[in-house]
């Protein structure tokens, strides 16, 4: 059994699992002050304040060992949530800032042959074991930024036996690492060397043979496009995501990204569960997002590494999208495992208030991957992955900007964070 008590703040997030927080709900972070946390065999046993908690503890302890933690001065959150990431890959690409510096577009670095292909040349020679050990340096480092659940995409295989590979690494860090990671197919990323020209018969191949095979391997729960101009045509997504869908896999999509391409309007139409990005999403799309229920993933590092205006974050609220923020941890457009810090960007660049940033990295980002009944919120019953930061309360996470201000982490109930450092073990 685990007592913590005297926190200065606990925003439990508590209340929004069957359905994602929106509009004025992503205020609502149901605080408590100087509260207390029970936890048993890695699940919350009670929530409440620290008196409560310790009356809690003497009546249902019995002969157990109690460890006690005090977080007195500390803001404790749900453990932090990344519904976006492409976090498997080998190599970097730090050369193309010089060249993006000089004017080059993301998008030109691509069609050259750079960005996301040059991750496939060194992911596609890269053992499984080397992807494996450039990985868990990167999930290290999430979860000292109080990240606790992420999803991670492939994509930097395109061809079948290499996004197996990468999806394998997901599933086998999901298994060894204290992060839990959700997995989601994307060979529909770019259009690889082998079929330039022919998207149509790429994505034939990404239909008939990756699909099924993902599928029945049980390596994903999600499908994703890079719908964008130049990429994947909303056409050639609608037949990927319908034939992910015809499998068991539900719907991401990468939508609106560089240009206004009818991205937020193909996910409302296939009830995806989000559309990603956002950037130029059309006001016909927010609004049929917001009839879908689709969740918007808003990842303003990425606009912030491409030195563009972020997603219209405010439009979405007002129009009752409900929001999630992500890092989109990946080798080009943002390779950060700073949650904390998107969630900066997020209120400085996007004008999200504190409590939505929280509502939209916790709870909202737990229904982006289809985790909202076990994480996102610290209530009695769910699994206990929790945050202590150094703040006396959660708006001063949005204050005391870009350091880490994570003391520790709890990851169904095991500390594997303290002191800022990783508990090894
Ligand atoms: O490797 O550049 N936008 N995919 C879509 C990415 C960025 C990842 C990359
Ligand atoms: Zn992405």
């Amino acid at each position: 059994m685990i007592y913590i008590h005297s926190a200065a703040q606990i925003a439990t997030l508590a209340g929004a699992s069957t359905k994602p927080k929106t509009g004025k709900e992503m205020e609502e972070l149901d605080l408590i002050e100087d509260g207390g946390i029970v936890i048993e065999e890695g699940v919350f046993t009670f929530v409440g304040s620290s008196e409560e908690a310790c009356r809690y503890v003497a009546e249902h302890s019995g002969d157990r060992e109690v460890t006690v933690l005090s977080a007195e001065g500390k803001t404790i959150t749900p453990g932090l949530i990344d519904p976006h990431t492409h976090v498997v890959f080998a190599g970097s690409r730090e050369f193309e800032l010089n060249m993006r510096l000089q004017g080059a577009k993301y998008m030109d670095i691509l069609n050259a042959g750079g960005g996301i292909l040059y991750s496939t040349e060194r992911t596609r020679e890269a053992t499984e074991e080397q992807l494996m050990a450039e990985t868990v340096k990167r999930l290290d480092r999430f979860l000292e930024y109080g990240v606790t659940t992420i999803e991670a995409k492939s994509g930097y295989g395109l061809r079948l036996e290499e996004e197996m590979k990468q999806l394998r690494v997901a599933q086998r860090l999901n298994a060894s690492h204290p992060i839990d990671l959700v997995s989601t197919f994307m060979g529909a990323h770019a259009v690889p060397v082998e079929y330039k020209g022919d998207a149509d018969a790429f994505v034939r191949t990404i239909i008939g043979e990756m699909i099924p095979a993902v599928a029945r391997q049980g390596l994903a729960e999600f499908c994703d496009v890079f719908c964008e101009e130049g990429v994947f045509t909303v056409e050639q997504s609608r037949d990927i995501l319908l034939a992910g869908q015809k499998w068991g896999l539900k719907s991401k999509i990468h939508a609106d990204e560089l240009v206004s391409y009818g991205g937020a309007e193909l996910a409302a139409e296939l009830g995806a569960v989000s559309a990603d990005h956002l950037l130029h999403a059309s006001e016909a799309g927010i609004q049929q997002m917001a009839e879908a229920g689709v969740i918007a993933v808003l990842l303003p590092g990425t606009a912030f590494f491409l030195m563009a205006q972020p997603a219209n974050a405010r439009a979405m609220i007002a129009a009752g999208v409900p929001v999630a923020l992500s890092t989109d941890r990946n080798p080009g457009s943002s390779p950060t495992e700073s949650l904390p810090f998107i969630m900066n960007l997020a209120c400085l660049t996007m004008k999200m208030t504190p409590a939505e940033v929280l509502a939209a990295c916790t709870i909202n980002a737990a229904h982006a991957i289809g985790r909202a009944g076990t994480i996102g919120s610290i209530e009695v019953g769910k699994q206990a992955d929790l945050v202590m930061f150094d703040a006396p309360n959660y708006l001063y996470l949005q204050y005391h900007y870009a350091v880490n201000l994570v003391d520790t982490v709890l990851k169904k109930g095991e500390a594997v964070i303290q002191g800022g450092r990783r508990v090894q073990g």
